[in-house]
């Protein structure tokens, strides 16, 4: 490892080696540069010891001080700081989703700008879920309903009534779990106060205590999550397959290239329809066109629903930008390294920021007014098509690397496309598919990239093996953005890595939906961006319903192979409460307090039947994997067999 780690060329990615080779030595300074500057990291942080909650602080635990100044104990420093993580990924998250219910409130106000309902089907089928009358009514009132709801999830105050959201979307023992351990919020924003006071100086010390808060906290994570998906499906459409094509060789020399970073597709859908209308600016300007092109989330929305193409994902960005091709890089929030900025003034490029609280000192602002998005929209694009004439031939040097994506699942298209095998009961086309051993169960691959591992190679190695065993794939946000830029998202794919029960899995699909895809399935099904991390859980929820268990039975394990942000911390501690084991490969911050890692990693199994599992081997990962899902796929058997030798109706209820 310590070797490793001095070498600059921590990736996989054939065109981000290229980059970083033709840069060394140039003075050009990306993420790989520091990561490798920083070095070594400091071990009390790394094991979450280091508190600077108070400015009495830093305090670290050492064998000479076993206590913080205040008398705080290793556990609850680490426990506190764990829901500090979990807190910052949940307002995230959820600010994403409250920005997107505000330009739906808009809309059902009667102002709705250059917005509009897209999708009537997935706005009746919400409303429905709710319990609001949707027959004969007019769109507007059935929308209003809903956002009015959303508006709630966010600020109720009553204590006596708790998250619709939740409630509606998951197993009722899954809703009866949260009431029992009291981690069942009310609203999003209340539940975000309190932990925020909970771990103020002298507040809680108490270290379960504050673990319950944080998966509280956690669950307000998927609400807001799953608030952003369902209203940008409205908002936008429900994403179906879409073929299109990911890498740096998504670049064009001769066309004003736009990159897309950050999350929320409010503006990069804004910013790809006025690229489109302006293509005659860019001939004019003696451009071919404009190719807008996607990074991180705000790339997988646009893939997911316009077929954007990707150019690279996280820890590659910096990158993106070293080729000389990028007229200008526009970004909105999350995951934006400031580092792009400097990089930029070595290039004609542009980084043009947008939200008034994701700024980056020296950039362009364009402040996105919701009720002018077109204008605001084509004044981004206008910049764009200035700076392609300013490009400097002699420092373009685009790597011709890229692979074709097949991307676009929804779990409404997936569901559609099972339904060619089975129109009856489509997800019984995956269950059957598991009870006769020919899948080996479910795994999501989510998260982001962190250079304490090579770039995206934890992500391949163990979709490959996971593949080679015949476990059913799916992806999201920098995990899916991996896999698309690999070669891992389309039908050869399937040919090259699948085990034989997958591939007659996928091929039964393929036959069945001939008529109707453009192109074969993928080996890995791109569900989205991290907020439709939600879409996927859906998918676990639809499987347990159909099994009729609670979902620590369903053979569904999550991977976050190289996790990297607050928002992978939130994410990873609501699958764990709502069921799954969580494969982390990168280290967190926990185990300086034994205590605490006991409880990630088995009693909240005993707890809730979802646990972590850390494990920085990709290859151990896998195996640590497959032995969870083989696990329940056993237990799932064994129940089966009983529940038929001895005719009792459901499986038993524990796990
Ligand atoms: Ni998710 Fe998406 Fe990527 Fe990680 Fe960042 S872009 S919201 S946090 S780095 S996967
Ligand atoms: Fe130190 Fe306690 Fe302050 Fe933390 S809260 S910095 S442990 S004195």
């Amino acid at each position: 490892m310590a070797e490793k780690k001095k070498d600059r060329n921590r990736t996989i990615d054939p065109a981000a080696l290229e980059v970083l080779a033709r840069t060394e030595g140039s003075g050009i300074e990306s993420a790989y540069d520091r990561y490798l500057n920083m070095q070594p990291q400091c071990q009390y942080g790394n094991t979450g010891i280091c508190c600077t909650i108070c400015i009495q602080g830093p305090c670290r635990i050492t064998k000479k001080a076993s206590k913080g100044i205040c008398g705080a104990a290793p556990y609850t420093i680490v426990a506190r700081n764990l829901l500090r993580h979990v807190l910052g990924g949940t307002a995230c998250h959820s600010d994403h989703g409250f920005h997107i219910t505000m330009v739906m409130k808009e809309i059902a106000d009667g102002h709705p700008g250059d917005y509009s309902i897209t999708d009537s089907a997935k706005l009746k089928m919400v409303a429905e879920r709710f319990g609001f009358p949707t027959e004969g009514r007019p769109e507007q009132d059935v929308l209003k309903d809903v956002v009015n709801l959303a508006m709630e999830e966010f600020s109720r105050l009553d204590k006596k009534v708790y998250s619709a959201w939740l409630e509606k979307t998951i197993v009722p023992e899954r809703l009866e779990k949260a009431m029992e351990c009291n981690i069942m919020p009310n609203s999003i924003h209340k539940t975000i106060a309190e932990s925020m006071a909970q771990t103020h100086m002298g507040m809680d010390a108490d270290p379960v205590n504050l673990v319950f808060q944080s998966l509280k906290t956690a669950l307000c994570d998927y609400i807001g999550m799953h608030i952003a998906t369902d209203l940008s499906d409205i908002l936008f459409g429900t994403p179906t397959p879409v073929v299109s094509e990911a890498n740096m060789g998504v670049l064009e020399e001769k066309m004003v290239n736009i990159a897309l970073h950050g999350h929320n597709p409010i503006l990069s859908e804004m910013v790809v329809k006025a690229a489109r209308d302006m293509k005659d600016e860019a001939i004019a300007a003696g451009a071919e066109g404009i190719k807008c092109m996607g990074i991180c989330c705000t790339g997988n929305e646009v893939l997911m629903r316009q077929g954007v193409p990707v150019l690279t994902n996280f820890a590659s960005q910096e990158l993106a930008i070293m080729t000389g091709a990028v007229d200008v890089m526009v970004v909105d929030v999350q995951c934006i390294m400031p580092g792009i900025q400097t990089v930029a003034e070595c290039f004609h490029t542009k980084i043009i920021t947008t939200i008034p609280n994701a700024k980056i000192p020296s950039s362009y602002y364009v402040d996105f007014d919701e009720t002018r998005a077109q204008e605001k929209a084509r004044e981004i694009v206008g910049i764009a098509i200035d700076a392609y004439k300013q490009r400097d031939a002699s420092k373009v040097s685009i790597p011709q690397v890229k692979h074709k994506v097949v991307a676009g699942f929804s779990l409404e298209a997936l569901t559609d496309i099972l339904a060619a095998v089975n129109p009856d009961n489509p997800i019984k086309v995956i269950t059957d598919a598991i009870d006769s051993g020919e899948l080996a169960g479910v795994c999501l691959f989510a998260g982001c990239n962190n250079l304490k591992v090579i770039h995206d190679g934890s992500h391949t190695a163990i979709a490959k093996e996971l593949a080679k065993n015949n476990v059913l794939l799916v992806a999201t946000g920098c995990a899916a953005g991996s896999y698309a830029k690999l070669g891992l998202m389309n039908g050869d794919a399937v040919e090259e890595y699948a085990g034989e029960g997958l591939k007659a899995f996928i091929n039964r699909l393929n036959e069945a939906n001939k008529d109707k895809l453009q192109d074969k399935l993928p080996l890995i099904f791109h569900m989205g961006s991290c907020v439709d991390n939600t879409r996927a859980y859906d998918l676990v929820t639809a499987l347990a319903q159909e099994w009729q268990m609670d979902t620590p039975k369903v053979p569904f394990v999550a991977s976050a192979p190289e996790a990297m942000s607050e928002k992978a911390v939130s994410i990873g501690s609501w699958v764990v409460t709502l069921g799954m084991p969580v494969h982390v490969g990168v280290m967190p911050p926990i185990p300086g307090s034994p205590l605490v890692d006991g409880i990630a990693l088995q009693i909240a199994q005993d707890v809730y039947g979802g646990y972590f599992i850390w494990e920085e081997d990709p290859a151990e990962a896998a195996k640590k994997l497959l032995g969870a899902l083989q696990e329940r796929t056993w237990k799932l058997k064994v129940h089966k067999m009983a529940q038929e030798q001895y005719e009792t109706d459901a499986i038993s209820k524990t796990w």
